[in-house]
């Protein structure tokens, strides 16, 4: 079980080191990807000389403007990430055949014969030398405290974390950190006295299961290091959408197209977080009877943008969706996705 063989690999400040690498003129500098400094879109990400500023991922470009006056910034382009995450996906293959990608810059890796930790550091250089860019690694003996490894020492990063290292590092660590704790969660166990992991630890456990059930267990599990969740090979989901049943039925347009406009905005955040794409986008409706309809397109050019979702959704709620009856639901689902690292297309590298 305390066996090294997890590998977790994380790229740095992604999107801005493929701009920083292919412009020297903004090495060292603070560089925000995504959106424009007139305050449109959010940045999908920051160089770390803009992060002192308390720049990060998912800030409106306005706010990072007014923290960092002096940002560069840049228009995301994606096709360029695909094809380094493409490279990337293609290393990782020469080492392991257990891959398991998380998002478009991240995935863990299982090693089944040899050293994981040399297998790891070779990985590692291999990235450097084929796209001249750092990731941060992690080792371990399970996903969990491997994952926890790669963020310790970000940017350009190699950690190893053995289960002795677990058992003295873990204590110390803010509750936030564990896997599953959100604000939500982080907030709930403040408020009982639990800051950190240690504390969470020296809690009645009994108090924790009886309140908390299966979430106390897994917690406390992870808080001993302990995490049997495998290095899992297809994880890819088939799509994603959001809906809500309104509080009110209604006929009225506008009400629905704001819907479609937050979900296209939700949707469209969970992908490019994930650098998928999408080919089909397709609104649902039940009307007050009950009864469903569901409308799709399917776009030549796969898409994340938050816009051509909604001026699809929207064209195909004018025209497609008879308004016959007062709506009681509505959704909006895209499928047809497009991963990042898609292995047929290593071909074209
Ligand atoms: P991350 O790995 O979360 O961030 P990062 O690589 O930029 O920085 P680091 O790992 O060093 O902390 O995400 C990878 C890429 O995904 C990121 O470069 C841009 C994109 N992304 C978004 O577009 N929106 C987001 O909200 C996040 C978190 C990431
Ligand atoms: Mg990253």
């Amino acid at each position: 079980m305390s066996e090294l063989k997890v590998i977790h690999l994380d790229m740095d400040a992604f999107y801005a080191a493929v701009e920083q690498r292919d412009h020297p003129q903004y090495r060292g500098k603070p560089v925000v990807v995504g959106g424009d400094p007139k305050g449109r879109g959010v940045v999908s990400t920051a160089s770390y000389e803009a992060r002192k500023f308390g720049v990060h991922s998912a800030m409106s470009c306005k706010r990072a403007a007014e923290l960092c006056p002096g940002a560069i910034f840049l228009p995301v382009d994606m096709d360029k990430y695909k094809k380094e995450s493409r490279k990337i996906h293609y290393i990782f293959r020469k080492y392991t055949s257990i891959i398991e990608p998380i998002s478009i810059d991240e995935a863990f890796l299982e090693i089944e014969d040899g050293n994981a930790v040399d297998i790891a550091k070779k990985i590692k250089e291999d990235i450097y030398n084929s796209t001249g860019l750092t990731a941060s690694v992690g080792v371990s003996y399970n996903k969990f405290v491997a994952k926890l490894a790669s963020d310790m020492k970000k940017p350009d990063g190699f950690t190893v974390i053995t289960y002795d290292d677990a058992q003295r590092i873990l204590p110390e660590l803010p509750i936030r950190k564990i896997w599953g704790v959100g604000e939500k969660t982080e907030k709930e166990l403040n408020n009982i006295g639990i800051f950190t992991v240690k504390d969470l630890l020296q809690y009645d456990h009994e108090f924790l299961l009886k309140n908390w059930g299966r979430r106390a267990h897994e917690l406390l599990q992870l808080c001993q290091g302990i995490d049997y969740s495998p290095v899992q090979i297809d994880q890819e989901i088939k799509s994603m959408g959001e809906e809500t049943t309104l509080k009110e039925d209604t006929m009225d347009l506008d009400v629905l197209r704001n819907y479609l406009k937050d979900f296209s905005l939700a949707i469209s955040g969970r992908m490019s977080q994930k650098g998928i794409e999408c080919r089909t986008i397709t609104v649902k409706i039940k009307y007050n009877d009950f009864k469903i309809i569901t409308r799709g397109t399917t776009l030549n050019r796969a898409t994340n943008s938050p816009y051509t979702l909604y001026e699809c959704a929207s064209e195909i709620l004018d025209s497609r969706v008879p308004l016959v009856r007062p709506v009681r639901l509505i959704g909006l689902q895209v499928s047809n996705l497009i991963y990042p690292y898609d292995p047929v297309q290593i071909s074209f590298l």
